[in-house]
């Protein structure tokens, strides 16, 4: 079984039609099938900012029951689901009859060789959260206390690895941000706050070096470790997707208009070879 992997996809089904038929998928009466051998892969975030994320669920469902897909949560599904469970509005009402979908879904993959997450493969984080779902009262429950372990693992591998940056920054859009993502599966100490933040931000303030406290929730990931996919982080194209073992499929599909995706080909290094767009 081989996987092709695609991006945040966030509501924008004609491009995703485009890759997926890039990746030599067809249309079928109930979602997308590959002649070989093999399945999509869902980074999460499917919903939300684009044109049409309800052809994009409807879409990808079928293709999950088909059994061509799996599909793993982004911060959007899990925030919608957490609205949900809060009775509080979700983003559209278009969602709602697939909430019983959604909240089965996990929130990472760990496949036999490779591994899926929305932000951050984050060890200690993943192992509290193995086995758990975001269809169980209790998790949710608790994932609804701010200051619950739970919550802060979810936020971590759904969001990212956070540190508060030193003074002015600015995100690729002009935007001061008073926090950065940080480069989680790196060692990040004796680094400048220029060198740890993915996606690189802007401002001299960040020439400054982080206090040890600030980057202590870093664990990184081991090199010899599956290789690990994910979305989440809206890279300029020229930032680099493919880090060594650890892979971002996000280019920012709203403001740059492409849809990234990674065709698996067995027993390879991850390589900017297998990258692809719509
Ligand atoms: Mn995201």
């Amino acid at each position: 079984m081989y996987y092709d992997l695609i991006g945040d996809v966030h509501g924008h089904f004609d491009l995703l039609e485009r890759l997926v038929e890039k990746l030599g998928y067809t249309r079928t009466r109930r979602g997308y099938e590959h002649r070989e051998d093999r399945k999509l892969v869902f980074v999460g975030d499917l919903i939300n900012r684009g044109p049409d994320s309800l052809s994009v669920l409807k879409t990808v469902k079928e293709t999950w029951e088909e059994g061509n897909a799996l599909v793993t949560l982004g911060n959007h599904e899990f925030g919608t689901l957490r609205l949900a469970f809060m009775n509080k509005p979700i983003p559209s009402p278009d969602y709602k009859p697939f909430l019983p979908w959604i909240e089965n879904l996990p929130l990472f993959l760990d496949l036999d060789e490779i591994r899926v997450v929305h932000a951050a493969w984050h060890l200690s984080s993943i192992d509290l959260l193995t086995g758990v779902r975001a269809c169980e009262k209790s998790f949710m429950q608790a994932v609804c206390r701010s200051d619950s372990s739970h919550r802060k693992a979810v936020d971590r591998i759904l969001k990212g690895v956070k540190a508060t940056l030193p003074g002015i920054a600015k995100d690729r859009f002009g935007i001061v941000r008073p926090k950065g993502r940080l480069r989680w599966w790196e060692n990040l100490r004796g680094k400048s706050f220029s060198e740890i933040l993915f996606p690189p931000m802007y401002g001299d303030s960040l020439q400054a070096f982080p206090q040890g406290h600030e980057i202590d929730a870093v664990e990184p990931y081991p090199t010899t470790e599956k290789p690990v996919f994910v979305g989440h982080y809206c890279l300029e194209p020229q930032i680099p997707k493919v880090n060594g073992n650890v892979t971002c499929l996000d280019g920012c599909v709203t403001c740059d208009k492409r849809l990234w995706g990674y065709t698996q080909v067995d027993g390879e290094e991850p390589s900017r070879a297998n990258l692809l767009h719509s």
